[in-house]
Parts: structure tokens; sequence; C-alpha cells
């Protein structure tokens, strides 16, 4: 565990950033923790840097406060680095890593290189949002707070459906629940609920889904144009993969989605023997054993074969 108190120690300014295209996690993860540090630290002046807030997440306090452009010169005494598995991923808000005097990373991708002076990086944990829980006093568990960090597990999770979920993940989610939250509420509406184009763009990708590598592997893609038809932008795609991921008989689903022409988001789901995390690695990219995801630049069909070489080597 890191020593917050002595992080801080004499700190006036403090930056946190998530991960580019963020997702539940990152954003429940940063505000959760913003959330804390301003109760905790009255004196500390607190900014939450992501490229955007997803609409189902801008209920959250803190989320109205939010700096999604990374034009401003700030350099900060204190610079947290949230459910970045690299530092690459912080995207533009990296200028603020770079200037700042002292850097914390918090996360739990297996692949994080340790990149920040100080790192709290546990494989282990469920979600970025679990970390920041067991990192702040329960006591100290505010309402608004544990709205934030609820989301966050809730969306890494799956619900508390993939195996990453542990018993301690649970026992935290319970301290959450504990403080009032609206939780079914959390659940239908930031995790489950969708807008019809997204209903519409999961089913043109599950209609036109092929099976490949004897049935082993389910692939799906859509393409620029088409999410532009919809009014849609790609982090409106969450959770198609895992809707691939549901059927019965492949054991990994590939989600394919151009988010430039001939430029490639793959999104992988994957069960034994195949490791998500190596191959997407292989690829330049990062994750998850079970939840991976690279880039990858051609043609659709190109890209399909390069990603299916590395999957069979898997199988084989
Ligand atoms: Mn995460």
């Amino acid at each position: 565990m890191i020593d917050l108190d002595k992080i801080l120690e004499g700190a006036v300014t403090a930056g946190i950033a998530g991960h580019v295209r963020p997702d539940g996690d990152a954003v429940g993860s940063c505000l959760g923790f913003a959330g804390y540090l301003r109760e905790a630290y009255p004196g500390l002046k607190v900014n939450v840097h992501l490229e955007t807030v997803q609409e189902e997440f801008r209920f959250l306090k803190g989320a109205d406060l939010v700096i999604t452009d990374a034009s401003e010169d700030i350099a900060y005494d204190v610079f947290f680095c949230l459910d970045c598995a690299d530092v690459q991923r912080l995207g533009d808000n990296i200028r603020y890593f770079r200037s700042a005097a002292h850097t914390v990373c918090i996360d739990h991708h297996i692949s994080n290189p340790l990149f920040a002076q100080e790192n709290l990086v546990r494989p282990d944990a469920s979600s970025t949002s679990e970390l920041i829980c067991d990192l702040i006093p329960k006591e100290a568990l505010t309402r608004p707070v544990a709205e934030a960090l609820y989301l966050g597990i809730v969306h890494d999770t799956g619900v508390f459906q993939y195996s990453c979920t542990s018993s301690h993940t649970m026992e935290l989610a319970g301290k959450l629940m504990d403080t009032g939250i609206d939780y079914p509420r959390i659940v239908a509406d930031t995790f489950f609920a969708r807008s019809f184009p997204q209903t519409k763009a999961m089913g043109k990708v599950l209609s036109r889904s092929e099976l490949y590598l004897d049935g082993q592997l389910i692939l799906g893609s859509i393409t620029c144009r088409e999410i532009s038809e919809l009014g849609l932008r790609p982090a409106d795609l969450n959770g198609i993969v895992e809707q691939l991921r549901n059927t019965a008989g492949p054991c990994a689903a590939a989600f394919l989605y151009e988010t430039r022409p001939s430029e490639w988001r793959i999104s992988l789901r994957t069960g034994e023997p195949v490791d998500g995390a190596k191959i997407a690695s292989h690829f330049g990219g990062g994750g998850h054993v079970r939840a991976a995801g690279c880039t990858l630049t051609g043609t659709l069909d190109e890209v399909t074969e390069k990603l299916l070489k590395q999957i069979a080597l898997q199988l084989s």
C-alpha cells in the first residue's frame, strides 16, 4: 500500500487522470479518489483530467469539474495516474505526468511496467476503483465517493461476474452499499442501458459475426462509416464484445471496430487456453488475460488474418 499522507505532505496541488476513451472504472476511480481527497485534504487543490465523461456517468459528484482539454499549462505537486496500463494511455494528459514534481500510478493491469515514481499496481484487484476503495479509510467513505467507486467496480467486473471478482471485491462493494447508494440504479442506468442507435450497432455486429479457427473464435466488426451513420462514437460500442463472448462454443471473442479509415481497435474476451493480454501486447496493446485490447492497421481482412494467426498459435 502507498501512504497518501506521506505522498501529499506539503503538496498544494494534485492532478488525477485516467486513460483515454475512459470507461466506467477510469471515470469512477478518478472521481471517487478526487472526492475523497477533496474531503480529507481541504487545503489541497484537486483537478481531474479525462478526455471525456460519458453522459451516463455525469450524475457522479465532481463530473462537472472534469477538465477535458489538455491545453492549460499546469505543473502539479503530485500527479496520480489511474487505471493506465502504460504512460501512453494518458493520451494528451501525459503532459501533466511529465511536468509533475511527483508521480503516482494506481492500476490493476498485469502489463503495467511501473512507470511512475511510486506505483500501486495489483493485477489481482478487480479494478482501479477497488484499489482506491482499499486506500480510503472506510469510516471516511461518503455516499458520492461510494457511488463513483461502486460504478467503477461494477463496470470492470461485469456486475461482479468476471473472474477478477474476489471475495474481497464483494466485501468492499458491501461497504460501499452500506453508505446508502442506489446500487440497482447504478447498474441499470450505467451498465445495461443502451441508446437505440447502440442497440442497432450491436444488432449489426452480432448478425454479421462469424466463427473462425474451427469454431473456437467468434469475430464481429463494424466500420467507422457505419459507426458515424448511426451517430455513434467508438466509446458507445461498449458491451458488444461481451455479447459476442456469450455465444456458447467459442473460447474467444474478438470485436473489431474501425476508429478511422484502416485503423481498427480490437477488443478481446477470452477463456482457456487463450491469453488475451499476450495477444494484445504482441500488437502493442495491453490488458488482462481475459479482457484485452490493441490497435491494428490495414483492411478488415488483413487485420483479421493477423489476429487469427496469433490466436491460432495459442490454440495449437
Ligand atoms: Mn480498470
